[in-house]
Formats: structure tokens, sequence, C-alpha cells
């Protein structure tokens, strides 16, 4: 899969490149390629902002430069390739497991990182005849800008691409996997010691009994949800 980010803060997508998603990028699993917005600017203080028409707080992020930005990464593309240009919003439909998986399934994302108090409207309308566009947000809260935002779909969309866990079976039983259905969440876990401060790992899951094993798995994840997310509980599973 190749990944284009477009950014005034190349480095705060350093961090895509550490650990299992790291790994990937080094392995060509994802071709990694961040761009810096300011480097499509032509003015001497490479300004990328400018005051809202119609008024209002804040700056407003320029078209021109992202128009040349996103030219540049799509140039050089085979007719029969058409990009998925994902732009983080707090006012885009929420990203969540299914879209992760819908993104992971495409083969080259175009994740543009807004700052300010967005990007000029006609950006994504130009780019509409080009690209399939995603406004996305990652929860109800406001961010400072797109790269927190892009951090995250990157990551949740990068683990599910092929050879990317160690352990193929880790994705399937996630917590929002569609095959933990009515009680998403997972229970408590443990590893040795086998008491710690006093505190002694369930004997059931010592037992070897593995059916014993699934059952209590079952009902922690049923209690668990019930507690920590009513919204996500199947309130007929106990
Ligand atoms: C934030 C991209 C680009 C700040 C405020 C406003 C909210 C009412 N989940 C997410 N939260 N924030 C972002 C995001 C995602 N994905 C996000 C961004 C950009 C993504 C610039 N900013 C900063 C920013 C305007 N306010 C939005 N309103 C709902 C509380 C009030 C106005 C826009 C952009």
């Amino acid at each position: 899969m190749r990944i284009d980010i477009i950014t005034i803060f190349p480095q705060y997508l350093e961090p895509l490149r550490l650990s299992v998603i790291g790994k990937a990028i080094e392995r060509g699993t994802v071709d990694l390629n961040v761009h810096d917005l300011r480097d499509f600017t032509h003015d001497r203080h490479r300004t990328v902002d400018d005051t809202p028409f119609g008024g209002g707080p804040g700056m407003v992020m320029k078209p021109e430069p992202w128009g040349e930005a996103l030219d540049a990464a799509l140039s050089n593309r085979q007719a029969d390739q058409r990009p998925t240009l994902v732009l983080p919003t707090p006012s885009g439909q929420r990203f969540d497991q299914p879209m992760a998986a819908g993104l992971a399934a495409t083969d080259w994302l175009i994740f543009a990182c807004g700052r300010y108090e967005g990007i000029d409207a006609r950006v994504v309308e130009h780019f509409r005849e080009q690209v399939d566009v995603r406004e996305l947000s990652i929860g109800d809260y406001v961010l400072a800008g797109g790269e927190a935002a892009v951090l995250v779909m990157a990551e949740a969309t990068i683990r599910l691409l092929p050879g990317v866990l160690g352990n193929a079976d880790s994705a399937p039983d996630d917590s929002f996997s569609p095959t933990r259905e009515g009680a998403p969440l997972e229970g408590p876990i443990y590893t040795k010691p086998q008491v710690w401060r006093g505190l002694e790992v369930p004997a059931v899951l010592r037992s070897g009994d593995h059916g014993a094993v699934a059952d209590w798995r079952r009902a922690q994840s049923v209690q668990r949800t019930s507690e920590q997310r009513p919204d996500l509980a199947q309130d007929d599973l106990g």
C-alpha cells in the first residue's frame, strides 16, 4: 500500500516509523511518503494560511499550496489508479474499525492534514474528480490539527495489512471485531508470575480446561462491556 501524508509538520508523523508500523514500512509493505506543504508555496514566508472570507475567528489554509501538493502526489499515476483522499476534520464521519478495514483494502491513501480552522473547501471540491474523498473525524473532541488524527487512522489501517501483525489471528479477535458481537470488549488478561504482590491469577485460567476458560472470558467480556460501554452491550447476554 502507498500512503502519502501532506502536512506543515512532517516530524509529527515520525512515530509511524516506530514499532510494528515502522517494520511494515521497512519491509516495504507500506510505501510511506510524508510531504511538507510549505514546499509548495512560492513566497518568502512560505505562507499557507489567510483570513476567512465572510469573517470569523482564526485563519484558513489557502488552496494554492494544497492544489500543488496534491497535484505532485498524484503525478505519474497509472490511468487505473484512483487513490482515496482522507481529510481529517471535526465535522467528518466518525472513523471506526470497519472504516479502517475499508481503507486497508485500498492500495493508495493520501492524508491531508489541516491546521488553523481547516482547509479552503474548494480543495475537496476540485479533487473529488480525481480521488475518492473521505472526510473523517476520530471522535467528538477538538484537536489543533489533522496530524494526530492521521497517526490514529494510519496505525489502525496499516496494522490490518497482511503480514503486519506477528500473530495472524490477533486482529480478527480484537475488541471491535464482528466476531465479538454483543460483548465486544475484552476482559482482564494475565501473565506470570502466578502471584504478584499478593494478587493471584484466576484459577480457571490455569485449569487447562479450555471450555471453562472460554466461558469465563465470555462472562468477563459481557460484564466489562455492560459496565464500560453500555452503548455496545447486547442486553440479552446476561
Ligand atoms: C481538527 C483536522 C484541522 C479546531 C477547531 C475548529 C468544532 C464544535 N476528531 C477531531 N477533532 N478535531 C479534529 C479531528 C479529526 N479528525 C481536527 C482540526 C483539523 C481535524 C484543523 N483543526 C483544528 C480545528 C472549529 N471548531 C470545530 N466546533 C463542534 C465544538 C467548533 C468549531 C476547526 C478546526
